[in-house]
């Protein structure tokens, strides 16, 4: 999905990128309805932050792979903005932690389902990467949640210790946290409800998140929890970074 007509030399060719990658990705069956729109917010703050990964991310990156690699039983939760913009990132993630990455949509329709399925097991095979990737058969429920949406996977998420929840619903997270997880959110809106309840959100646009993980892991290795890590702190600080962007617009 990869394939664009924009030049990478285009200084917003990063952004013109996710979108090319939500049209292929629209095209195959993979998206939500409103999933542009979710897009549409993601950037309006990422315009805001100026594209780029702030300190205060950099340092919830950090924490959120410390936390990922000490846990025991770790999971990439992907939905279908996910599985279309940063499908081999995760995959590339979940090789590292060799922990299983689960499909968990919002708006779940079997059609879904088996388009993101099908996608994430092609780039899996391209890749050649040996990651469980589960969400055709689930076989629990997230506590507290109704309909669909609750629908996991007991050896994925629901006995999971920590949980990587990009671009996720409030009403899951909160969900998630209450069954003890350590919750990482990716989120480029700090006011959301998922920003606000995770054990740790990520104010940075999906891909460059994911990617600072990895090079992260690949400069440092094993990286230490801060057990003096203060989210609230670290939020707010995303905040101030927006709304100095507004007021230098
Ligand atoms: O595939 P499904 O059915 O699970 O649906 C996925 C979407 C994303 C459509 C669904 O979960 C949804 O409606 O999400 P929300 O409630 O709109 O929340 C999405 C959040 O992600 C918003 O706060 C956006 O600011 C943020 N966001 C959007 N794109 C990005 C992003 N954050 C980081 N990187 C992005 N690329």
């Amino acid at each position: 999905m990869d394939e664009i007509a924009a030049d990478p030399s285009h200084p917003r060719y990063a952004s013109l990128l996710m979108r090319y990658r939500l049209e292929a990705a629209a095209e195959r069956g993979m998206l939500a309805g409103s999933a542009m729109i979710a897009h549409g917010r993601g950037e309006a703050f990422d315009y805001l932050l100026g594209e780029r990964t702030t300190a205060s991310a950099t340092v919830a990156c950090r924490q959120a792979l410390a936390v990922l690699q000490a846990a025991k039983r770790p999971v990439l939760s992907v939905n279908g903005n996910v599985a279309a913009l940063a499908c081999d990132d995760m995959l590339r993630l979940a090789d590292l932690f060799k922990c299983p990455l689960e499909v968990n949509i919002f708006y779940r329709t079997p059609e879904r389902m088996e388009a993101i399925l099908s996608y994430i097991n092609e780039r899996k095979k391209v890749l050649g990467l040996d990651v469980s990737v589960l969400g055709d058969a689930p076989n629990a429920t997230i506590p507290g949640l109704k309909g669909p949406r609750a629908a996991c996977h007991r050896e994925g998420i629901l006995e999971s210790d920590a949980i990587l929840v990009p671009l996720e619903d409030g009403d899951r997270c909160q969900a998630l946290v209450a069954m003890g997880k350590d919750v990482v959110v990716i989120d480029l809106n700090p006011l959301s409800r998922s920003a606000k309840q995770a054990t740790i959100t990520i104010v940075d646009e999906l891909s460059r998140a994911l990617n600072t993980m990895l090079d992260l892991a690949a400069t440092e290795g094993r990286l230490t929890i801060d057990e003096a890590y203060d989210h609230h702190a670290i939020l707010e600080e995303g905040l101030t970074e927006i709304l100095s962007g507004l007021n230098n617009a």
